[in-house]
């Protein structure tokens, strides 16, 4: 795989999967993400936000898991989240079905006034959760929507979405869409 891809991908299981920094993505991850993302939204436990994005978020983990847990330990490690990735490449599907569900999820996620599009607040409000800085999130906005110019809906976030994980063009618009500028 080559080398820049491989960056993206160890930058989205480092920042975005591996919540805990343990080195693995497992179920613990998405427990966490959950409860962080459920206690920034002021959503109670039990309620129907809250239990929308546990399935969610669990349907994800569990569709992950089967495609890329290929020791069965119940942990993702670095070399099976690659594998997986270049088995993806390989195959020739366009989505597999946990890829576009948590895409769909961050889209929604990140779209908190439900107006259909991701604006710059919007942006910098979830992916400094994440432990961006402002700056950075501001800059990474401005590169994946040509200085602001192009709307981010759901068609163009797929978009950009795929082209993050799947271009080796270090001028993609696609691989800004994590918040990160500079994959160095
Ligand atoms: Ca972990
Ligand atoms: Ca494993």
């Amino acid at each position: 795989m080559a080398d820049f891809r491989k960056k993206k991908l160890m930058y989205v299981f480092s920042v975005f999967f591996d919540v805990n920094r343990s080195g693995t993505i497992e179920k613990k991850d998405f427990e966490i993400a959950i409860e962080k993302i459920c206690r920034t939204r002021g959503w109670a436990e039990g309620s129907a936000e809250q239990q929308k994005t546990r399935n969610t978020l669990l349907q994800v983990w569990e569709g992950l898991q089967q495609r890329a847990d290929a020791n069965k330990d119940g942990q993702v490690s670095e070399t099976e989240w690659v594998q997986m990735w270049e088995d993806f490449a390989k195959s020739g599907d366009s989505v597999l079905e946990w890829q576009s569900r948590y895409r769909d999820f961050m889209f929604q996620h990140v779209d908190s006034s439900g107006d259909g599009t991701i604006d710059l607040d919007e942006f910098i409000s979830v992916y400094t959760s994440y432990g961006i800085s402002e700056d950075e999130c501001r800059k990474a906005y401005s590169k994946f929507t040509n200085n602001q110019s192009v709307q981010v809906t759901p068609q163009v976030f797929e978009k950009l979405w795929r082209e993050f994980f799947s271009s080796t063009d270090p001028e993609a618009p696609g691989n800004f869409i994590f918040g990160k500028t500079s994959f160095d």
